[in-house]
């Protein structure tokens, strides 16, 4: 072997190392910028009273849906009398119903057609996409139970 192969060697090991440690790099830095973006959103969702802790990473990075929890209570009440969402972006109601809260086990929100049940203590959901900020009342058959659901 001459002196010059192994020159033409040597460079062509470097030129490798160089490309190889680059990828790396530019790897590492994406993975950062997708945990920190993920955290963010959490944050601000979190703020406006929004649980996205049981959806899926591609749920939280593409802002599919906001998610809200609502539990009719023995006590004759929600556990929430007032939920916030956003407009323009899907909203997922889980709805459910302690067993003893009575006509509250049927959840009604006209305004959007929904109509759910929890007889036995179980979650029932329903999607909706609310383009008009408003207030729209969510209720019991009777209206014994009232919520409200605040789109801004
Ligand atoms: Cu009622």
């Amino acid at each position: 072997m001459n002196k010059h192969a192994i020159l033409v060697i040597a460079l062509l090991v470097i030129l490798i190392l160089t490309i190889f440690s680059g990828y790396l790099i530019t790897n590492a830095k994406n993975e950062n910028n997708s945990v920190q973006r993920k955290e963010e959103l959490e944050k601000s969702n979190l703020s406006a009273g929004i649980d996205t802790s049981t959806e899926s990473d591609t749920d939280i990075d593409n802002k599919l849906v906001q998610n809200v929890y609502i539990r009719a209570l023995a006590t004759g009440k929600y556990d929430k009398p007032e939920v916030r969402v956003k407009a323009n972006i899907p909203v997922v109601i889980h709805f459910s119903a302690d067993k003893d809260s009575g006509c509250g086990k049927a959840f009604q929100l006209e305004d959007f057609n929904v109509k759910l049940f929890s007889y036995n203590g179980e979650t029932t959901r329903a999607k909706i996409l609310p383009k008009e900020k408003g207030i729209y009342y969510y209720h019991c058959g009777m209206w014994m139970f009232v919520g409200k659901l605040i789109v801004e």
